[in-house]
């Protein structure tokens, strides 16, 4: 076979519909490879995908149909024996050069998945779990076996309830197989993957370098993803903690200044959806999902985050987050949003009555004391939704972190955003988001407008508040 610079060659083999393209999927980090579906048969010729760093080819990983009908391919191969110490290699070799592993005819398509099995230097036996062993499983085990190739059976859809681990082990076990892999396709598990390549490592010796280049790509990209992740994540926060809205009442009547108050809260609080479903996508891009897969995926996270829609007043009085006040109409009783005098928090707008102490006691600048002359007030978001909004940031990139390429269904987050928000406490991102506050021009959201973005200031704050969202993702 090839020397030991040449990249390592992996076929994954097995049942249909066992999940083997999903794994490819997964393991190359791409959601356009191949064809993907719960119907058995979708592959029919055997494909590859390359796992590349930079221009080097570390890994050729091929697909390969499944075995359909092992049962007649075993008595088809066995039955060419004509001396009983001819080995299991001899009976296959026979077969793949054979009619009947020729294009139109009926094991045409095992003999090619066969062939690839041939050139690879570890087989990955793909393995549905949730099914138990059966004698066709036992017969492709025995086939497999005939390739002379270390084989690996590796236990797909464990993450299901219905998984028959143990059957599988005792099962793999019996044909002298001990050592399995479990690793979900679908709910990627980063330690999984290293088990996984621990055990290719081990089989295939002499791949060991692109095997540990392998690994290492994959461990710096990890971390690449997580601290680009957590930039998008703060400098999004810090766009929300900055953000002030200076209302437009037509009059200084309470009930203008209310009514403005309400228009300006609308306002602030979809220019943050919008501006959060844009960082959410820029991180979907960082993890390596992208067009309409990451808009397939943000549905999905979205979905998962316990309903909780923080710029809608109704899902947040649902979440116990948000109340909707007697007389005003708006009062955040979470003060999700807040009236803000000179940097200095008010509350919602019940606190409007307090103004004209707070002023005297603040002072201000020129253009503020104008406003104020005019009945404006400014409003933020306040303590409670800036903490939400970091828990669905957080949540976000924890559940890109742990989806697979192959992953059809909604990502999970552990708990509800509305139960982690019960139970939170503020950290460091809390303390340090508190910085941006007073800086409406650091904010891209103000109104007035003003953006200051290039500021060594708000730099540095992205910097440390980057560093702190990081230290929750070290395990
Ligand atoms: N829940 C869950 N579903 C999976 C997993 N792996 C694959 N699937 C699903 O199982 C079905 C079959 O997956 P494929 O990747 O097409 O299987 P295959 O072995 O390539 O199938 P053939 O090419 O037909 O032999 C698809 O609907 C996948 O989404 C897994 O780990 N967990
Ligand atoms: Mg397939």
């Amino acid at each position: 076979m090839s020397d030991s610079s040449s990249p390592l060659r992996i076929a994954v083999v097995g049942h249909a519909n066992t999940g083997k393209t999903s794994l490819l999927q997964t393991l190359l980090r791409r959601r356009d490879f191949g064809v993907v579906s719960p119907t058995g048969g979708t592959t029919r010729s055997v494909t590859s995908g390359e796992i590349l760093d930079e221009e080097e080819v570390l890994a050729v990983i091929l697909d390969t149909p499944g075995l359909e009908d092992s049962i007649n391919l075993r008595t088809t191969i066995e039955s060419s024996r004509t001396d009983r110490r001819e080995d299991p290699r001899t009976l296959l070799d026979r077969f793949l050069a054979s009619p009947a592993a020729r294009d139109s005819n009926e094991l045409a398509m095992e003999a090619s998945s066969l062939e690839a099995a041939l050139g690879a230097d570890v087989l990955l036996y793909a393995i549905d779990a949730r099914d138990e062993p059966q004698p066709r499983h036992l017969d492709e085990l025995a086939i497999l076996a005939m390739t002379a190739r270390p084989l690996i059976p590796l236990l797909n859809f464990i993450a299901r309830p219905e998984a028959n681990t143990d059957a599988w082990r005792e099962a793999c076990a019996r044909q002298g197989l001990h050592a399995t892999v479990s690793f979900d396709a679908i709910v990627f598990d980063d330690a999984g993957e290293k088990r996984l390549l621990d055990a290719v490592r081990t089989l295939a010796p002499a791949r060991e370098n692109a095997i540990n280049a392998w690994r290492s790509l994959r461990d710096s990209e990890r971390s690449d993803a997580i601290a680009g992740a957590n930039e998008i994540a703060a400098d999004f926060l810090i766009d929300a903690a900055a953000a002030i809205i200076v209302t437009e009442p037509t009059s200084r009547e309470a009930a203008d200044r209310e009514k403005a108050f309400e228009t300006a809260t609308k306002t602030l609080l979809d220019a943050l959806r919008a501006h959060e479903s844009r960082a959410m996508h820029r991180i979907a891009g960082v993890f390596g999902f992208s067009g309409r897969e990451a808009d397939a995926a943000l549905l999905e996270i979205t979905d998962a985050m316990g309903g909780v829609d923080f710029a809608d007043t109704a899902s947040l009085e649902r979440a116990g987050l948000w109340a909707a006040g007697a007389g005003t109409g708006l009062v955040a009783a979470g003060a999700i949003v807040d009236l803000a005098v000179g940097g200095i928090s008010l509350g919602g707008f019940t606190a409007l009555g307090a103004i004209g102490a707070a002023i005297g006691a603040i002072g201000g600048s020129g253009p503020k004391i104008l406003r104020r002359l005019r009945g404006q007030d400014e409003v933020r978001i306040g303590q409670t939704g800036l903490a939400l909004l970091e828990l669905r940031q957080h949540a976000t990139i924890d559940a890109f972190l742990k989806r697979g390429h192959a992953a059809i269904e909604p990502a999970k987050i552990g708990g509800t955003i509305t139960e982690a928000f019960k139970a939170r406490s503020d950290g460091e991102p809390e303390k340090l988001l508190a910085e941006a506050r007073g800086h409406p021009n650091w904010s891209r959201l103000s109104i007035p407008g003003g953006w200051q973005g290039g500021s060594n200031a708000r730099a540095s704050l992205t910097l440390r508040i980057t560093t702190s969202l990081g230290c929750r993702f070290e395990d």
